[in-house]
């Protein structure tokens, strides 16, 4: 399944990985989105069929989605599972505290339904992910596609009222055109370089009207396995 890999897809693998160990027979586990999480649903899908375990899974993402059937895995909604065991995800930024900021690849708000709606989130991680502070990676912002203009200038006149240190804004876009997210909404990145107050912000963005959710991840994490380019792997 690896062949020879990148320092970094290493790093990826190795916590995807040891993140599978988490999973027991008989679970209902949410999947992530991303490169972190693809590996872990491979991974996933081995262990499956090598030991026989009998999961259900219910994916963040149509691309999960696709990646999860492709290896196996039997697929349900969250709908049909109701509540989860465990999820485990990816993200683009983790501090101390096991905040996160997520929605780097635009799956944001399935991934905070479904880790919402979990026991327990296990994150998966290379160690360049791991911060002091939030706030470098550009903060996902899911908004209706109705009036995102306005939302957008609404979201720039709060960000002046808040501990944060950049305040500009941009529409993700796909090529020419703006980013659809598979909830069918734009994202708006927000370039805040540093977050000072994490559930404040949190908080506030979800007020707007027109936002829909925000990828600031706050008391949703309860793990964090690292992984390293020489594969070492270390649990947080
Ligand atoms: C998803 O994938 C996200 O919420 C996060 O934005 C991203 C991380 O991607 P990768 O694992 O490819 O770095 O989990």
């Amino acid at each position: 399944m690896t062949g020879e890999l990148s320092p970094i897809d290493k790093a990826k693998f190795v916590a995807a990985k040891k993140a599978v160990e988490f999973v027991e027979d008989g679970m209902r586990v949410g999947l992530g989105t991303g490169s972190t999480a693809a590996w872990m649903v491979r991974c996933l899908g081995e262990v499956v069929r090598e030991e026989g375990l009998r999961i259900r899974a219910v994916p963040t993402s149509a691309r999960t989605a696709a990646l999860a059937r492709d290896v196996g895995l039997d697929v349900i909604s969250l709908d049909e599972a109701r509540w989860l065991d465990l999820t485990i995800d990816g993200a683009d930024e983790v501090d101390h505290e096991f905040n996160l900021i997520k929605g780097g690849g635009a799956a944001l708000l399935q991934e905070k339904i479904v880790a919402t709606a979990s026991d327990r989130m296990v994150v998966i991680t290379d160690a360049s992910k791991e911060v002091e502070t939030l706030g470098a990676f550009p903060l996902p912002l899911e908004v209706i596609p109705f009036g995102w203009q306005t939302t957008k200038a609404l979201v720039e006149e709060m960000l002046d009222s808040l501990d944060v240190m950049g305040r500009t804004t941009s529409l993700r876009m796909n090529g020419a055109a703006p980013l659809f997210t598979d909830e069918g909404n734009h994202i708006l990145d927000l370039h805040l370089n540093r977050i000072g107050n994490v559930r404040q912000l949190a908080m506030v963005l979800n007020q707007i009207p027109g936002v829909v959710e925000n990828g600031l991840f706050v008391d949703i994490c309860d793990t964090v396995v690292v992984g390293y380019g020489d594969g070492r792997v270390q649990l947080r």
